[in-house]
């Protein structure tokens, strides 16, 4: 018999997560935890059993466009891969959506939610963009105020009976702006007092929602964002026909395959405004900061998935006369992939802290503050730590990891999105330093960083919250100095050295308190590894050695 290598297999992927649960131990009550913790044991035997199963072996279907019927109707009707199907039944029953708008838990069912979409995430093949808009598109309404709206839809987006359930577009992006939005060439036109929206959406997710939020220029405004405004729509008529939209073509994309990505064409659809005829982007920012932390826990839970793969292999395969868990270089990768993915899901899950709070009234003008300034500053850093731990991880398999259909590369490229759809690093970078400008400066951080590391005692723990307090210091010394293009050329150190600055303070409060209540040393050494890894990533650049390098005509 040739040898055959086992492959690695899942367990419960809650029962499994000890990160998961030592952090949920530490945030929520103890009767809290004990009502909902058996839903999510639920969601982590499903998530690592059949549908992780049903994952693999769906792995080839993708979605469909049928433009036409047999009689020459345009038809442009997409139909969605099986476990794409399942993947919807599930979380409208098991309210992936409801769950943040029934409140059950006041302000704590962010973290209930985001807990329960962490475990479905990984094997459903991003069903959780659609999921992400869903939640977005019913905080923007419920923001806007618009009670006609929020009447029609939001009970549809947060139902959990899937007859009802609808899930939502957000449809931004177009060939002249993916970033820059301001530039949308979408035109509103009122005709006969309805308006209607002409243009073309360049890229479309999830194009099998009942409805969406978009962008367009009413008539006569003036160009930029500020002349846009918020539309809402619904993608079929009464006759279930498509709503005057045509469905070009779908994406033919790196990752997310499972994901209808589609190019649109809005030709007369019926739009209501949601908010005013302007300040579109303004009106469409709360939809933006729930898909942002849809993303930040989207990055989490990819990165877990792939590490739990890893370790599970790492325990089976044999080579140079032990098992790979055995090789101290082997153990030694594993442990920094495991800090940076451990210092991304405390950060992550302390964004969706202060969101639940801030949605349950009960933030402090000071926590309001610090959900801005760290929305983006999550989305960037998490998004970039998962590409680099899943590309390690894929290597951690070495061959097996480079070949499909063990069901590894997808993992790769899937997570390569996560960087870029919702803005690049680039341009969060850019909306952080923004959104400093809005909060009033780093006080803010400064203050709360203090208050995670009053409690920390362990003498390894104090040197850390030293090294953690530096980098902050560091950073605000950088801001006071840097202007203009420095400025902007090093935004993405500056962000990334803050976000950092708060994933090592969380875990070394975390380590701190596992310490003590679970008599347990692993989450300090995360800290200590991730310390190790250093904070700071701030330096003086030249620019004009950046032209030189970033051109070839200097
Ligand atoms: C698994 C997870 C899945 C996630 C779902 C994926 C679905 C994929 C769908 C998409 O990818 S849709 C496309 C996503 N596109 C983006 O995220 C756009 C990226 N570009 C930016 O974010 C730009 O920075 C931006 C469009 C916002 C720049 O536009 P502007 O017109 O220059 O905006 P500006 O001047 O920064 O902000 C306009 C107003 O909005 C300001 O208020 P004021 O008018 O009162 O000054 C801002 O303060 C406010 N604002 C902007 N961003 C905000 C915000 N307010 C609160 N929170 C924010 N994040």
């Amino acid at each position: 018999m040739p040898f055959i290598q086992p492959p690695p297999e899942l367990g419960n992927q809650y029962t499994a997560d000890r990160a998961l649960r030592s952090y949920l131990a530490r945030v929520l009550h103890a009767d809290m935890l004990a009502e909902i913790e058996p839903g999510l044991i639920a969601m982590g035997e499903l998530a690592g059993g059949e549908l992780y199963r049903f994952q693999l072996a769906d792995r080839k279907n993708e979605p469909v466009l049928t433009q036409w019927d047999a009689w020459g109707n345009r038809v442009d009707r997409v139909e969605v891969s099986p476990l794409w199907r399942e993947a919807e039944r599930i979380a409208a029953e098991q309210g992936l959506v409801a769950t943040a708008y029934e409140r059950r838990h006041g302000l704590y069912s962010r973290v209930h939610q985001f807990a329960l979409a962490y475990l479905f995430t990984p094997s459903t093949d991003l069903y959780s963009c659609p999921l992400a808009m869903t939640d977005g598109a019913a905080r923007a309404l419920i923001a806007a105020g618009n009670q006609a709206l929020i009447e029609r839809a939001v009970p549809h987006l947060t139902s959990r009976d899937p007859r009802e359930f609808w899930t939502s577009g957000q449809w931004m992006t177009e060939a002249s702006g993916g970033s820059d939005v301001g530039l949308t060439e979408t035109v509103a036109r009122q005709e006969n007092g309805r308006w209607r929206l002409y243009g073309r959406k360049w890229f479309t997710s999830a194009s099998t929602s009942q409805m969406a939020l978009t962008l367009a220029r009413p008539d006569g405004n003036p160009a930029g964002g500020k002349g846009l405004a918020l539309f809402y729509l619904e993608t079929r008529d009464a006759q279930g026909r498509p709503n005057h939209i045509l469905v070009n073509r779908l994406k033919d994309k790196l990752g997310t395959r499972k994901v209808p990505t589609a190019e649109l064409i809005l030709d007369g659809t019926p739009a209501e405004l949601v908010a005013g005829t302007g300040d579109g982007v303004k009106n469409i920012a709360p939809m933006l900061n729930v898909t942002r932390t849809w993303n930040s826990v989207a990055a989490c839970a990819f990165a877990r998935r792939g590490l739990a793969l890893a370790r599970d292999f790492s325990g089976k395969r044999v080579a140079f006369g032990a098992p790979l868990a055995e090789k101290p270089l082997h153990a030694d990768t594993l442990a920094g992939l495991e800090a940076e993915f451990l210092g991304g899901l405390h950060l992550t899950f302390f964004v969706v802290e202060l969101m639940g709070r801030e949605e349950a009234g009960k933030a402090s003008a000071e926590q309001k503050s610090l959900l801005r300034l760290l929305t983006p500053v999550a989305k960037l850093l998490t998004g970039r730590q998962v590409v680099h731990i899943l590309s390690e991880v894929i290597e951690s398999f070495g061959g097996a990891g480079y070949v499909e259909d063990t069901g590894l590369p997808l993992l790769l490229r899937d997570a390569q999105v996560l960087p870029i759809w919702e803005g690049t690093t680039n341009v969060l970078s850019l909306e952080t330093l923004r959104a400093l400008e809005a909060v009033g400066g780093l006080a803010v951080l400064k203050r709360e960083i203090g208050i995670l590391l009053r409690e920390v005692r362990e003498p390894d723990m104090v040197k850390i919250s030293a090294q953690v307090e530096r980098a902050v210091e560091q950073a605000e010394a950088w801001l006071a100095k840097a202007s203009g293009d420095a400025l902007e050329a090093g935004a993405r150190r500056f962000a990334m050295t803050l976000g950092r600055a708060v994933e090592l303070a969380l875990l070394a409060q975390h380590g701190q308190w596992s310490l003590e209540e679970e008599k347990d040393r692993r989450a300090l050494a995360a800290a200590r590894r991730f310390a190790a890894h250093g904070v700071s990533l701030l330096a003086e650049m030249d620019a004009a050695d950046s032209r030189r390098l970033a051109r070839e005509d200097q």
